[in-house]
């Protein structure tokens, strides 16, 4: 079995989905850690590619950028559809994930005291086309028979959405019956309610 190496903050931040994906393929992920303080000291920063966390290792094998680990661990735990067509559906839902989490992550940071009642009033327009997808899908996935890496970003982005505003799904009946399926998913579950996953804030800002 492969171990992985995760390096980033103490947040779900953007690890939240890999973190799952990992735990659903019974795979163990060694963590470290790093606080502000150390961050702030500037070496490891210094040492990243980009600047910036979160870094996967993987033998020797070094990521950064969270997509592109998700697309890494799909591709290795059989969780990026079966066929080039579906491949290719999976890395556009992927890329929408992204374009809500960008969103998401801006009203986090820089405008959450004056642009969260906005962005919430303006989130139905974001969750509909996931909606309508869902609604659609035998599988009851985004994309094909089986999980993929997109489904464990949606999922992600969509427990971080239900904290931000508790009734965001209830005019979506697929979402929120995708969300309680996934949760329900036996490793997942246990990840979700293990303490030291649990006790990770979302952001690090501290704003939720
Ligand atoms: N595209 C990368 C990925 O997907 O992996 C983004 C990685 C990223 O943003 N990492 C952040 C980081 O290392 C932590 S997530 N920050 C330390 C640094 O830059 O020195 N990110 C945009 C995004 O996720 O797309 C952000 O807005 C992060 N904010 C969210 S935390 C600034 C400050 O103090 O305000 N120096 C840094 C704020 C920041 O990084």
């Amino acid at each position: 079995m492969s171990s992985y190496t995760l390096t980033y903050f103490p947040v779900k931040g953007r690890c939240g989905a890999l973190k799952m994906m990992l735990a659903d393929n019974g795979q163990q992920l060694k963590e470290n850690l790093v606080s502000i303080e150390d961050w702030m000291k500037g070496d490891l920063k210094g040492s990243c590619l980009f600047g910036q966390l979160p870094k996967l290792e993987d033998g020797d094998l070094v990521l950064y950028q969270s997509n592109a680990m998700l697309r890494h661990l799909g591709r290795k735990h059989d969780a990026y559809g079966k066929t080039v067509c579906e491949a290719s559906r999976i890395d556009m839902m992927n890329d929408s994930v992204e374009d809500l989490r960008l969103k998401y992550i801006k009203m986090i940071y820089q405008e959450y005291d004056t642009g969260k009642e906005a962005y919430c009033k303006d989130l139905p327009n974001h969750l509909k086309p996931f909606e309508c997808i869902l609604s659609k899908s035998k599988s009851g996935f985004l994309v094909g028979e089986k999980i993929s890496f997109a489904d464990y970003n949606l999922f992600d982005l969509l427990l971080n959405h239900k904290t931000l505003c508790s009734t965001c799904l209830d005019s979506f009946p697929a979402l929120k019956s995708y969300v309680d399926k996934i949760a329900a998913r036996p490793k997942v579950k246990a990840l979700l309610e293990c303490e030291s996953f649990k006790k990770l804030p979302i952001n690090g800002n501290g704003k939720q």
